[in-house]
């Protein structure tokens, strides 16, 4: 399968999808650009690639269910279910204004496409959790993708779910960990000490894979991988850079939830086309 994979095409995607991401925080006057443009790869790849999912029926009973549990990178998870066709794509204009089907964060009463709300962080992995349980309970052939911060790492919650999950055996369950190395206020290493974050997913007896989380072949086949795992939950561990693709931005703390100014987005959008960069 992975051979098949257009990865020029999937990059094509991922790039427009970080313009996009951009344009709609700046024009919302706020929301989350740094943690969006580090997910966005391994989002693109999921559902692009990895998952099996039906825009027409975002409730097919065995469809693939994907949890962003760092709610708040939402951007990218909305741009990415609007280019799929889970809805028209000028919704993306409206993101966070009142009344908008696309919130601050995921709302599953509002948005097509979206699992389950999340924003508190450690509790969509718990639901994603419960997600992937229930399908072994009813023998259901879907699986469960959930999306984490590295600083959301550090809630307890999400500990007791690693633990569970490999009691349970949920192999239909897959974690990938956003691992760019900051959270909100800072580096993850010096708030609350997180390596060596892969043994301890290990210790938990999770099957564990560590990528670079923007080598778009590297996250398919990992994601490939990781679905002819049995008998154990998997997880990815992505090393990524927060704010990638736009040189001021990355692993830039000051633009975890800061939307940039017209004259930063039109330069963050330059590069992204390549201009002066001779691509
Ligand atoms: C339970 C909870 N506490 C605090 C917050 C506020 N908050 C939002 S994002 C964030 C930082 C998360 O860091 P990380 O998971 O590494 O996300 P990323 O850096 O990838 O954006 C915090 C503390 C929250 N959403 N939920």
């Amino acid at each position: 399968m992975t051979t098949a994979v257009d990865l020029r095409a999937l990059e094509a995607r991922a790039r427009d999808f970080r313009k996009t991401i951009l344009q709609m925080i700046t024009r919302a006057g706020s929301g989350h650009p740094g943690g969006s443009l580090s997910a966005i790869d391994l989002i693109t790849v999921l559902y692009y690639h990895t998952m099996r999912h039906d825009p027409r029926n975002p409730a097919w009973p065995d469809r693939d269910r994907f949890v962003l549990s760092k709610g708040h990178a939402c951007p990218a998870l909305y741009v990415v279910l609007a280019a799929c066709g889970y809805f028209p794509a000028d919704h993306l204009w409206t993101l966070r204004a009142v009344g908008s089907i696309l919130q601050g964060h995921p709302d599953m009463t509002r948005t097509p496409g979206v699992e389950i709300s999340t924003g508190s962080l450690g509790m969509g992995f718990s639901a994603a959790i419960g997600m992937a349980l229930a399908g072994k309970r009813d023998g259901r052939p879907y699986r469960v993708y959930a999306l984490l911060g590295d600083g959301e790492c550090q809630e307890g919650a999400v500990w007791e779910g690693a633990m569970f999950a490999a009691h349970y055996a949920l192999d239909n369950l897959t974690a990938i960990v956003d691992r760019n190395g900051l959270q909100q206020t800072g580096p993850t290493e010096e708030r609350i000490r997180l390596d060596p974050l892969a043994d301890k997913w290990r210790a938990c007896h999770w099957d564990v894979q560590e990528i670079d989380g923007h080598d778009l072949g590297a996250i398919v086949a990992a994601l490939d991988r990781a679905r002819a795992t049995t008998g154990r939950p998997q997880v990815i561990v992505a090393r990524t850079v927060k704010g990638k693709g736009v040189s001021f931005l990355e692993g830039v703390v000051g633009f975890h939830g800061k939307a940039l100014t017209r004259d930063e987005l039109a330069r963050a959008l330059a590069e992204l086309d390549g201009v002066g960069a001779g691509r």
